[in-house]
């Protein structure tokens, strides 16, 4: 299984991402758009790993409080544009202590530095273009472990586990 941690957005941080990938369309820019129901904030990229019951007990011993999130412009790395999430430290210290919690349990995870977006685009044409998002918000009650399979027409994200916020 090819898995990763993240959190799924709500659907007005889904209606504000889509706006601006319509734009993006309306003014020309071709690629491999992301639908609303693949968008996703990504915590950590496991990879191939056979099994998810160690990961979701190392989850499980994660604990945090609800906590906001919100858009923040967009960039690109190369020709994947993503939407930026606002700075937050609870976000950050989230990521911090899931990401610690995997190497204590030795699962494997890609260590690059966190960059928290949301991909809107791969393979984009052109030059990224000065696109405002609307605002949008959310709280943040869950993580969850997902499970990325090759389909027909792109990939398709399953939710194997929902590790909740307390309080
Ligand atoms: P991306 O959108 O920037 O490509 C599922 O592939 C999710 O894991 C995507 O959000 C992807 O980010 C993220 N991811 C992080 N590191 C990855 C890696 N090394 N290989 C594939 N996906 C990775």
């Amino acid at each position: 299984m090819r898995l990763f941690i993240a959190i799924n957005l709500s659907d007005e941080m889904k209606d504000a991402l889509r706006d601006a990938q319509n734009r993006m369309y309306r003014s020309g820019v071709r690629g491999s758009y992301t639908p609303p129901e693949n968008m996703h904030l990504t915590l950590a990229f496991i990879g191939e790993y056979p099994d998810a019951e160690p990961i979701t007990d190392a989850l499980s011993a994660v604990s945090f409080a609800p906590f906001e999130l919100s858009l923040d412009g967009m960039g690109c790395f190369g020709n994947l544009w993503w939407a930026g999430i606002g700075e937050s430290a609870p976000l950050t210290a989230l990521v911090r202590k899931l990401r610690r919690a995997l190497a204590e349990n030795g699962i494997p995870f890609d260590r690059k530095r966190f960059s928290p977006h949301v991909t809107l685009i791969r393979k984009a044409s052109g030059k990224l273009p000065a696109i405002q998002l609307q605002p949008a918000s959310m709280t943040v009650n869950a993580g969850s472990l997902m499970r990325s399979d090759r389909g027909r027409n792109g990939m398709i994200y399953t939710e194997l586990f929902a590790w909740e916020a307390q309080g």
